[in-house]
Parts: C-alpha cells; sequence; structure tokens
C-alpha cells in the first residue's frame, strides 16, 4: 500500500463517516492527512479535526513512555518506569485484588478512541478470561438502537448514498455538517436537482443554517412531533394503505393513538407553529422519495429511545421505505456481517458470569458500588474525566486512595492525571487494523504508516503481554492480525461476497453489496412479527408503551430544585472536536474560541447578561464556568454549551458533564447528555 511517501489509511475515529485517507509521510514522520479522492464516499476531502491530526501524533502532550504515579491523584505528577516493571506492577496489584475481593473487583473501561475492530476490542478476551466486572458500553447509541429495533428490528438502515435520488430530505436531531460532514455531497446533488432540506432541531447549528427550512422544536418533543405529523399523514390519506397492509404491524391502534395530536396540541408541546407541522407533513406526505437522516441528537433525551422508534413510523406510514432515493437511516453497520466473537472472545468466560457495570454510572460505581467494590480499573481508549455524566462523582471515584488506576492512552487528559500507571499508546497511524462503518458501506484495512512514537504500544499488544504475565495460554492471545482479521471475515455474507483480507490490503477499501438506492426491507422486518411494527409487543413485555407515546421530558432534579433550574442545557458536539479528542491542541482551541453557552437574548436580558460575559452555570449537581454567547440561534429557555472541553483546560477545572445526570433514558441505558436542567449567572469579578 505505500507508494513513494504516500500511504493509504482509515479514520479510526468514533464518526459515522469513516474516512479513507492518504497519508505523506517524510523520513518516518506524518506531514499531512488528506482525504482519499479514489474513495467514493470519502470524496478526496476530510474534516478539519483531522487535517490537525499531525499535531497529535507529535504533540507535547503525547505520552511517549510508561508512567508510575509520584504525587497525589489528579496532580498529574509522574516518574518514567520500564514497560516491564509497569505490567508486573499491573499484574502484582491486580492479582492482589483478585485474591482478595474476587475478580470482579476489577472493572475493564473502554469506549470511544478507536473504531479499528481489533484495537477497540481487544481488552474483551483478557477481562472475559480474567473474570473481571462486564461494562455495558451505553454512553452513545444504546438508546438510539434499542428504539431502532423496536419498529424496524434489529440491524440495517438505507445507504445514505441512495439520498441523491430523494426530493425531501429531514436531518432529524443530527448535525451533519458537524458530525457527518460526508454526506453533504450526496445531499447537494439532491438539492441540485431539487430537493428540499429541513433541519429538525432545538438550536441553529451549522447545518440548520445550510437548510431549506429549520424547525426549532423544544428538546425532548420529537415523539410528539412524529405523531402529530402521523396524524395528518392519516387524516389527509397521504399515506400507502397497501404498504401499510403488507407490511406493517397495528396500524388501527396507532391511528386511534394520533387522534390526540392534532396540530394545535402538538404545536403546544413542540413550539412549533401549527401550519408548520401542516407544511411539514404535507411535505412529507406528498414528496416522491422523502429520506430521513436520524441523528442520535434525540436519543440523548429521557425518552430518546421511544422518540427514535415513533419518528421511524413515518417512512412505514408512507411506503417511503420501498421508493428510490426515500428511506431512513440510523446505522449502516448491520451489513458488515463480521464475527465480532472473534475479537471479544466470550467463549473465555468459560460459564463465569460476573456482574455487567452500566458505564454511564461510573460515578456511583466508584463510590457507592460495595458487592465487591471495584479496586482495579483498566481504562483504555476514553476518557471518563471529561465524558462521562456526574463528573463531580467520577472524579471522586478516581481520587480514591484505594482504588488502583490503570489508563493506557496518546495523550495527557483528566483522566491519566488520576492514574498510578500510564501507559503509551499507538495511533492508528503505528498500528493496524480492520474498520467497518455506522454510516455508510466500505469496509476498510489499515497497516502502520509509520513506526510507534517513543515506547507506545498497541492495545491488542499490552493485552497481550498482560495476558502472558497471567499466565493465559489460550490460542485466542497468541494470534496475528492476519489470523484475527480472517476469523472476523469468515462468516459467509452476501454483503461481503468476493472481499477478503487479500483485496483490502491491496486496495485498501471494499464496497459492500448494498444497493446504493435499494429497499433493505424488501422482505420484511427483522421484528418478531416480520414486519415493521407500529404497535411492539416486546415494548409491551418490558413495561414500555407499545404504542408511539409521548410523556413530557422530565429530569433527575431533586425535588424543590426545579424551580431553581429554569433553564434546559444541551451540550451536543462542538465542531472542531471529537468528543474529548483534539480538545487539547491549540490550534483547534483557537477555532472553537473558547468554551460558552448560547442563551437567548430574553434569558440573558432576565440574568442581566451581555454577550461574551463570564457566566456561572449550575444545578444540584456542581458548577462550570463559561463566556456568554448570547444568540437568537437557540430557543429561549434552552442554553447550549457545545462540547467536551477537557476539565483541566475549563475555568475552574470542572467539565460540562460535572453538569449531567447520570439517570437513564427510557431504554438503552444511556444518558440524556442534551436534557439537563441548569441555572445561570453572572460570575462575579
Ligand atoms: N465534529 C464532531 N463530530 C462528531 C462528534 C464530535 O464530538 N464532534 N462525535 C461523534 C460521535 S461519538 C457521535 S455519537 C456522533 C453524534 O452526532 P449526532 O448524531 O449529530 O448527534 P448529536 O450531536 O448528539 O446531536 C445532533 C443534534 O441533535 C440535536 N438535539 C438535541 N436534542 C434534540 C431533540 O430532543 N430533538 C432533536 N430533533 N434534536 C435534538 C442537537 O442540538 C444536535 O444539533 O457524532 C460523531 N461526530
Ligand atoms: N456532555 C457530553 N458528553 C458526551 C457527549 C456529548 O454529546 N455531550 N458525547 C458522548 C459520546 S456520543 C461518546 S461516544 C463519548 C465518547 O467518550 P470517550 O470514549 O471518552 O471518547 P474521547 O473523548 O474521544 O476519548 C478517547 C480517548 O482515547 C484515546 N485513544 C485513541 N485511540 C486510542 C487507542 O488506540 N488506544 C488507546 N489506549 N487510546 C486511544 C484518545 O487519545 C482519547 O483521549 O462521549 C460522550 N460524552
Ligand atoms: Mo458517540
Amino acid at each position: 500500500m505505500t507508494c513513494n511517501e504516500k500511504h493509504l489509511s482509515v479514520c479510526p475515529l468514533d464518526c459515522p463517516d469513516t474516512c479513507s485517507l492518504v497519508v505523506d509521510i517524510e523520513e518516518g514522520r506524518v506531514i499531512s492527512l488528506k482525504g482519499n479522492p479514489d474513495h467514493p464516499y470519502t470524496g478526496g476531502f476530510i474534516c478539519g479535526k483531522m487535517r490537525h491530526y499531525p499535531e497529535k501524533i507529535y504533540s507535547p502532550h503525547r505520552i511517549r513512555i510508561p508512567l508510575r504515579r509520584t504525587g497525589p491523584k489528579g496532580a498529574g505528577k509522574f516518574e518514567p518506569v520500564s514497560w516491564d516493571s509497569a505490567l508486573d506492577e499491573i499484574h502484582g496489584r491486580f492479582q492482589a485484588i483478585i485474591d482478595k475481593h474476587g475478580a470482579e473487583a476489577i472493572l475493564p473501561y473502554s469506549y470511544s478512541g478507536t473504531m479499528g475492530l481489533i484495537q477497540r476490542n481487544a481488552g474483551h478476551p483478557f477481562f472475559h478470561k480474567l473474570g473481571a466486572s462486564r461494562l455495558d458500553r451505553t454512553i452513545c447509541s444504546s438508546t438510539a438502537e434499542t428504539g431502532w429495533e423496536y419498529s424496524v428490528g434489529r440491524g440495517v438502515s438505507h445507504d445514505p448514498e441512495g439520498m441523491t435520488a430523494s426530493d425531501l430530505i429531514l436531518l432529524w436531531g443530527i448535525n451533519a455538517a458537524s458530525t457527518n460532514l460526508h454526506i453533504l455531497p450526496f445531499l447537494q446533488k439532491a438539492r441540485k436537482k431539487g430537493a428540499s432540506l429541513i433541519v429538525i432541531d432545538p438550536y441553529r447549528n451549522r447545518t440548520a443554517r445550510q437548510a431549506d427550512r429549520h424547525l426549532m422544536l423544544k428538546p425532548g418533543t420529537d415523539t410528539a412531533l412524529a405523531l402529530g405529523i402521523m396524524h395528518l399523514l392519516i387524516e389527509k390519506e397521504w399515506i400507502d394503505k397497501f404498504y401499510i397492509e403488507e407490511m406493517t404491524f397495528g396500524f388501527e391502534s396507532l391511528r386511534e393513538k394520533v387522534r390526540d395530536y392534532p396540530p394545535r396540541r402538538t404545536s403546544e408541546i413542540t413550539g412549533l407553529d401549527a401550519k408548520d407541522i401542516l407544511d411539514l407533513a404535507k411535505q412529507y406526505g406528498t414528496a416522491k422519495a422523502p429520506f430521513i437522516r436520524l441523528g442520535m441528537g434525540m436519543s440523548r433525551q429521557r425518552g430518546g429511545g421511544m422518540a427514535i422508534r415513533s419518528v421511524a413510523c413515518l417512512p412505514a406510514l408512507t411506503g417511503a421505505f420501498t421508493k428510490p432515493g426515500g428511506g431512513i437511516t440510523l446505522m449502516t453497520g448491520s451489513y458488515f456481517e463480521l464475527d465480532m466473537e472473534a475479537v471479544q472472545g466470550t467463549a473465555l468466560l468459560d460459564g463465569k458470569t460476573p456482574r455487567t457495570l452500566n458505564m454511564i454510572h461510573l460515578g456511583r460505581i466508584l463510590t457507592e458500588q460495595n458487592d465487591p467494590p471495584v479496586k482495579g480499573l483498566f481504562i483504555y481508549h476514553s476518557n471518563p474525566a471529561a465524558t462521562a455524566p456526574q463528573q463531580g462523582k467520577v472524579i471522586e471515584g478516581l481520587r480514591r486512595e484505594d482504588l488502583f488506576t490503570v489508563v493506557h492512552e496518546q495523550v495527557a487528559t483528566d483522566t491519566v492525571d488520576y492514574a498510578d500507571i500510564v501507559l503509551p499508546a499507538t495511533t492508528f497511524l503505528e498500528h493496524t487494523d480492520l474498520y467497518k462503518s455506522y454510516g455508510h458501506c466500505y469496509l476498510q484495512y489499515a497497516a502502520p504508516a509509520i513506526s510507534p512514537v517513543g515506547e507506545a504500544k498497541s492495545n491488542r499488544e499490552v493485552f497481550r503481554l498482560l495476558a502472558e504475565r497471567f499466565g493465559f495460554r489460550d490460542p485466542f492471545f497468541s494470534r496475528s492480525t492476519d489470523e484475527i482479521i480472517e476469523a472476523l471475515l469468515a462468516p459467509p455474507s452476501a454483503f461481503r461476497a468476493g472481499i477478503d483480507l487479500p483485496l483490502l490490503k491491496r486496495k485498501g477499501f471494499a464496497r459492500l453489496n448494498v444497493e446504493r438506492a435499494g429497499n433493505p426491507f424488501d422482505t420484511g422486518f427483522f421484528t418478531p412479527t416480520g414486519k415493521f411494527e407500529f404497535y411492539s409487543e416486546s415494548m409491551k413485555q418490558a413495561g414500555l408503551p407499545p404504542l408511539p407515546d409521548y410523556r413530557p421530558p422530565t429530569s433527575s432534579t431533586v425535588p424543590g430544585t426545579a424551580g431553581r433550574c429554569p433553564l434546559v442545557l444541551m451540550t451536543p458536539p462542538a465542531h472542531h472536536f471529537l468528543n474529548s479528542t483534539f480538545s487539547n491542541l491549540e490550534s483547534i482551541q483557537t477555532l472553537e474560541r473558547g468554551p460558552s453557552l448560547w442563551i437567548h437574548p430574553e434569558d440573558a436580558e432576565d440574568r442581566g447578561i451581555t454577550d461574551g460575559d463570564s457566566l456561572g452555570v449550575f444545578n444540584e449537581s456542581g458548577e462550570c464556568f463559561l463566556a456568554a454567547r448570547v444568540t437568537r440561534e437557540t430557543r429561549k429557555g434552552v442554553v447550549v454549551a457545545e462540547s467536551v472541553w477537557w476539565p483541566k483546560s475549563m475555568p475552574g477545572g470542572n467539565g460540562i458533564n460535572t453538569l449531567i445526570s447520570d439517570e437513564e433514558t427510557d431504554m438503552g441505558g444511556g444518558p440524556a447528555f442534551h436534557y439537563n436542567p441548569v441555572e445561570v449567572v453572572l460570575r462575579k469579578s
């Protein structure tokens, strides 16, 4: 794959675009990254974030050697140690914890640093073999996926590339111009042919500014909006009766349900004009091939699973599923049909049934869990001190003197500051991996482009060495990267037919056999009835309302404080950050212009706030400090802090997740990052 000084690679970040990259290398150093022009989805361009990646590789924050803590927890004071002594210490400390408290007293914590299948899952087999507590990885997509499954069934979505043939595109709860940049060229193609773009989002983000129409609904009210649209679709007969009859389940009970959502009531709930709701329903109901790109935004609300499920009902009423260019996309990951057991090794549990702990409760787990308490924590490719809810509790837990914490990282994050042992991690340009995508249909492979910086080792290598220390002799731990990839690719799959490792090594990527504007649900849905389920018996059994059902958003505010926290805080991704990745780079910080809070002029005036003022933002969980950005680009009553800044680069040292509740959403166990009551005050100088 290397030609002259150029090398093909793949962006490992947690983003639906999973770009194919061309890496420029000079004398073993990465000079620049560019989008691969030969990749149909990447289309030769990349985001501003990844253009800055070389700065991350060689950043002064980069961890180059293993470290052992010398100062108090949180101080980030360390001394260098050798890999051998770092690994020996981890082995010794973990073994002592296991002897005294049992293996469940050890908890792995990992999430988003890399999407590469080998590195991302590298810890699973080791912790399974150990019998450690298992981590329920709910922080991002599990609410949305659960909601989707109840309506549509486990698995696939329409290929978003198909949207070029659409005449109406709805970006619903997705800030694509920041979080899914590479669908924009497909969208533009459709718009050139006359398609309209509607964005449904509580604030005027970068995507909304480009839309033909922006519907600025109240956060957490999408289910009501979907019910209101369905009311109109059915009343005005903008529906496909034949499709409903053949392919859906529960239409009659849905018809009854939506009677309660005439435009006036829907308008009261959502804060949208009744006329706008009518226009939206008409546009959707009369379009030839309406396409909905669902984002994660609405799923980060308490009723988030229900919202995803309810919006997904629209194409089932109109039959848009079948119309080339129409349809709906949440995620494409299921097309790849890989054998995840090949990387996760659940067989190594070998009859053990360790407890499972929900990652969004990390703070509670570390400060309250007692049966047994967590005494050993291994954090890799994740930065929970910045990204997990209830930051105050997370930090309180990480400060515990009796907790032995290992952090495997590339850069000196806040989480690293609390480690007992820090291990230096390779970047994607320094290790091998296989990549699927959750936003497109290309399988990709990348070999290292440069040698590891300093003494950095990959996730896989670290867990291989630890397995060796613990005397785990299962062949699982000694397989080569190629053997693992072959095993991932082993299950026969029509989508993957013709794609093998030699091809991936030669070309870097291969498109799955997915018809671009095809309907993945031609032969049915992957639900218990095999139909699209307006009514879901599984939901009923799970104690959830079986029909789309709107509940006003609530919050975890302790009784009595609701009145004191009248504003709703949303914390969607910042354009130049990838969760907390990049937030430490100076050039990127300049582009993001400091942690700020978008606040409506009327809310600002009520509090004597003017643009640029320094603000205290607080609720019962704590306080953080942000600069006021007074703007009509957010609704009255809704404040927005684009995220995630590193806590240590925030004034006062508290990050935005100080204010975020760790209460679970309605399904899937996820957090509500975009609905937290706060009050805002001018900071005294
Ligand atoms: N630049 C950038 N790109 C990223 C990331 C990043 O941090 N920065 N993160 C990556 C990751 S891990 C993920 S999971 C994805 C997430 O990316 P998206 O799928 O876009 O999800 P969010 O950004 O959480 O929210 C999208 C939009 O939903 C809106 N929203 C909030 N509440 C509601 C609601 O109740 N209803 C509606 N209709 N909209 C609502 C938010 O205001 C936001 O504009 O992005 C990935 N890409
Ligand atoms: N307030 C608020 N909080 C949020 C969100 C939000 O919208 N609002 N979004 C949430 C979402 S959607 C997600 S997915 C989570 C993500 O939260 P995290 O999992 O914490 O993801 P990142 O912040 O990107 O941090 C990943 C870290 O992994 C490191 N890393 C990268 N590659 C490797 C590797 O190969 N090996 C090792 N050992 N380390 C590596 C990077 O240097 C980086 O510091 O954040 C969530 N937190
Ligand atoms: Mo995410």
